[in-house]
């Protein structure tokens, strides 16, 4: 029997809190086990009642209680709060509790990540620091005095700008920081330890000079440049797009290697995941110079979506994480390519947003109904979240989304608002009426869009006729029409781009479907057209017109937008796999289509073709994009098919992709756009080739690589196509980055992705490396989440292996670290698309777990929703 006694809130319960809390002073004595806070709070009744003050709090010793420096007894305790009656109207409440850092696993609230004090509070990490009102409508002016060991702890940071500091004759020293905006616990963030540290400056717009600084483990300092550059570069770009400016005299980013998740938006200290920081070209690929630019980005752009507005209450998540994803989003495709960012984004939000949406978590970007807000830190939330806010965009334009987000900003400085609040000032802004646009926060799943279309040649006309379903999800069996941006292009036979015109007028490229159906009418079509549907996927939708390959290949030559160049192709690769899957079903195998050689051909031989983009384009989607597909499949034959037309690809094109790996070379390793599409396409290339049997080219690669991104391609290369020099790369590469944690994250990553028999028996090895730790979740994410995400075929495996392994985990980070378990059991819930012999497997497994004595609420939520 569970333990648990799972409590869910409701949005629609929100209530005002009873007390508002003015200011708060912190005085903190740092120690690894015992660590004493004494926190000192102005509280102010809200209105008239006689309710209790009650605080929340977690896993603290509590010492003393005082009201206006008097001792104070009128308190109880439980074991999540503290409650406090009969307050005056207003008062001085003191409160001393103890915790202990070093015991705490979960890393939430404050612990130890290595020798260093560190920090997490969102969302509801401050009540392990104090017992607190800890909502994110409750904003208080903070102090926060740090003492600690002089030798282990010499750097001691907190929120705001440092005010004091001093001395003690005991070997310890404190310093003094305050924060003169209000903000709610959960941008509260301390760190104290041993650093190298990063200096430079900003002067912003209005000609604040700001100080810059990077703490980094000591030995690291070569690696954080690219950060540096990175925040420097997003501040310059909210100046430029967005008109914000920094607000404090000092910007300061912490490197920590324990953390949940990437990163957070603490204010004016932000923790950072390294593996979010640390970038060298010895240690990091091009790809992880690009993910350090977005979530260093990401963050600095919550100092105005999240920080200075932040969110009512936790449902209210997506109005600054929706919001600022679509920031960092922008901030990359203005730095980078735009189109290749889309394909990625989109790419991300098919094969697991998608599968969120059609699982037993499926919720609206703006959750009705919680048990543990750590598990809302969704795709849903984030990434549809952003989607939502680029539909905006694209319904209203640039000029009118700035005015709008200028005039929200301006509005609700300093408080905590709703979505609601947003929407309204959007409307305002843009003189747009958003009330069925409003659906797309109350409703969960994905609409499907279906298009069909006549052409009438006496009157040159065409139609489109539009028509949307939402399918039900487990959170909601009705669905009701959304306002949904459908951009479209016409072209000719011949690929010519067409005016859409309806009576002399021209027609905005965007169609505003609003109805459950509709009708588009256009004139002065010469011909039948071939529509390109739904242009830089101007709606987190599945589109469904019948395309033929004609048409398809037709726009990936000519479309004008990119994004449906790449997306044509991935229609043709769907098309393929599912007529391979029929046929194996029936026991026949088809070979590789015709129509998908000739647009592979002519992507490879188009110079004219950013590299960057053809990789994308020459790119399979993974075989977990590819069940989406189906309604319900045997996830193996979809794996032989994905691999056989990859093999035949690599096999049938050797000549083209020999000619594409030689032309792509770039000299002297510079992370710079051109060079970084290049090797993207050279490594795409060299898959292909080491698939069709070329062990050379990987073997040169590997042994003259200057730089991350080419030793991963080549051993990437050789080990999933099973060459016979791979096991000597990956024995060459573990003897020279043994002690780099982040750099073996890959080595761990690759060999856990590995599809063979041995998967399982393969994980307990490396689980069973010296570098490998559970209380560390990079090596976690790197070994088990790769192995469960990455890894499909094995992990589905027949004998219900793969599921054992991952609940053997689960069974040991439900105790230490229960966000993260929460995290890794997505594969094993989201089973809909699965054969039924499996799903009874994963059922048993999950029975299994929620029998466990002591499970926690992260898992709870999420297991009893996937038996429901
Ligand atoms: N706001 C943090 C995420 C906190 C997650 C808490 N489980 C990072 C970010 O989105 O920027
Ligand atoms: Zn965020």
């Amino acid at each position: 029997m569970t333990q648990i006694n799972p409590t869910v809130q409701y949005r629609e319960d929100y209530q005002a809190p009873h007390y508002w809390i003015d200011t708060l002073d912190l005085d903190i004595q740092l120690h690894d086990s015992a660590t004493q806070v004494v926190a000192i709070s102005r509280v102010r009744r809200h209105g008239e009642h006689d309710e209790p003050l009650v605080l929340d709090g977690e896993q603290l010793t509590l010492l003393e209680v005082a009201v206006n420096g008097v001792a104070f007894n009128q308190y109880q305790q439980t074991e999540h709060s503290l409650i406090l009656s009969q307050l005056p109207q207003e008062c001085v409440l003191t409160i001393k509790t103890e915790l202990n850092p070093s015991a705490n696993t979960a890393l939430e609230g404050l612990y130890k990540s290595g020798s260093a004090f560190c920090t997490q509070c969102e969302a509801q990490g401050f009540r392990r620091i104090t017992y607190y009102l800890d909502r994110p409508d409750v904003l208080a002016r903070f102090s926060t005095r740090i003492t600690a060991d002089a030798t282990s702890c010499p750097y001691l940071l907190s929120n705001g700008n440092k005010v004091d500091a001093g001395v003690l004759d005991d070997g310890r020293h404190w310093v003094q920081w305050q924060d003169p905006f209000p903000k709610p616990a959960y941008l509260f963030a301390l760190v104290a330890g041993d650093f190298d540290v990063l200096r430079d400056r900003f002067t912003t717009l209005s000609g604040r000079d700001v100080a810059l600084e990077i703490f980094v483990d000591k030995g690291n300092l070569h690696r954080a440049h690219f950060a540096m550059q990175s925040l420097k570069a997003a501040m310059a770009w909210d100046e430029q797009r967005c008109q914000l400016e920094y607000d404090l005299d000092i910007y300061m980013i912490v490197a920590v290697d324990f953390f949940n998740m990437g990163a957070m938006e603490n204010k004016g200290l932000n923790v950072f995941n390294s593996k979010f920081v640390l970038a060298d070209d010895k240690t990091a690929t091009d790809a992880d110079y690009l993910d350090v630019e977005r979530v260093i980005g990401h963050e600095y752009f919550h100092n105005w979506t999240g920080n200075r507005v932040t969110c009512r209450d936790w449902f209210q998540l997506s109005l600054k994480e929706g919001l600022t994803v679509f920031r960092d989003q922008e901030f990359s495709s203005d730095l980078g390519s735009r189109s290749v960012n889309r394909i990625q984004n989109v790419r991300m939000l098919r094969s697991l947003q998608f599968a969120e949406d059609a699982g037993p978590m499926a919720h609206p970007i703006r959750p009705d109904a919680v048990i543990e807000m750590n598990n809302f830190y969704t795709l849903t939330v984030y990434e549809k979240g952003a989607e939502v806010i680029r539909m905006l965009h694209t319904l209203v334009g640039e000029s009118a989304f700035q005015r709008g987000l200028s005039l929200y900003l301006q509005r609700f400085d300093g408080q905590a608002a709703t979505c609601e609040d947003f929407l309204a000032t959007m409307s305002e802004a843009s003189g747009r009426d958003l009330t069925r646009f409003s659906r797309w926060y109350s409703q969960s799943g994905t609409p499907v869009l279906k298009v069909r279309d006549h052409y009438d040649a006496n009157h040159q006309r065409y139609s489109l006729t539009v028509s949307q379903v939402t399918p039900p999800t487990h959170d909601q069996s009705q669905k009701l029409a959304l306002h949904i941006p459908l951009s479209v292009a016409l072209y000719t036979e011949q690929g010519e781009p067409l005016t859409l015109t309806l009576q002399g007028h021209s027609v905005n490229p965007v169609l505003d479907v609003i109805e459950a159906e509709q009708e588009f009418i256009f004139d002065n079509v010469p011909s039948q057209p071939v529509p390109a549907l739904l242009q830089s996927f101007s709606a987190p939708v599945k589109l469904d017109y019948p395309y033929s390959d004609q048409q398809l290949s037709l726009l990936t030559m000519h479309s004008i937008d990119e994004f449906v160049r790449w997306d044509a192709i991935q229609t043709l690769i769907n098309n393929a796999v599912l007529a391979n899957v029929a046929q194996r079903q029936g026991g026949a195998l088809s070979s590789v289509p015709q129509s998908l050689l000739e647009v592979f051909t002519s992507t490879l031989q188009d110079s004219s073709l950013d590299p960057a983009l053809a990789a994308e384009m020459l790119t399979l989607p993974t075989i977990n994009s590819l069940l989406e597909l189906f309604e319900q499949v045997d996830i193996s034959v979809v794996g032989e098919a994905h691999a056989q037309l990859q093999q035949e690809l690599a096999t049938r094109l050797a000549p083209l992709w020999r000619q594409a790996y030689q032309q792509n070379q770039t000299p002297n390793y510079q992370v710079e756009h051109t060079d970084i599409a290049k090797r993207a396409l050279k490594n795409v290339a060299l898959g292909y080739l080491a698939l069709a049997g070329e062990e050379t080219h990987a073997q040169r690669q590997y042994q003259q690589a200057d730089n991350m991104t080419d030793t991963l391609g080549a051993m990437k290369a050789a080990v999933h196509a099973k060459l016979a020099c791979a096991g000597a790369m990956l024995a060459d590469f573990e003897q020279k980055w043994q002690h780099d944690g982040l750099v073996l994250d890959n080595w761990f990553r690759l060999q856990a992705t590995m599809e063979d028999g041995a998967a399982v028996a393969r994980i307990d090895q490396l689980m069973a490396h010296p570098t490998f730790s559970l209380t560390n979740p990079n090596r976690v994410r790197a070994v088990i989440g790769a192995f469960a995400n990455g890894n499909p075929l094995a992990f589905h495996a027949i004998d219900g292996s793969g599921y054992d392994k991952l609940v053997s985990v689960l069974v040991l980070l439900n105790t230490s670290n229960p966000q993260i378990a929460a995290r890794l059991i997505t594969p094993l819930i989201q089973f809909a698309r699965l054969d039924d012999q499996r799903q009874s497997l994963i059922k048993a497994r999950l029975q299994q777990l929620m029998d466990l004595p002591d499970l926690s609420g992260d898992l709870y939520e999420k297991i009893a929703k996937a038996l429901a």
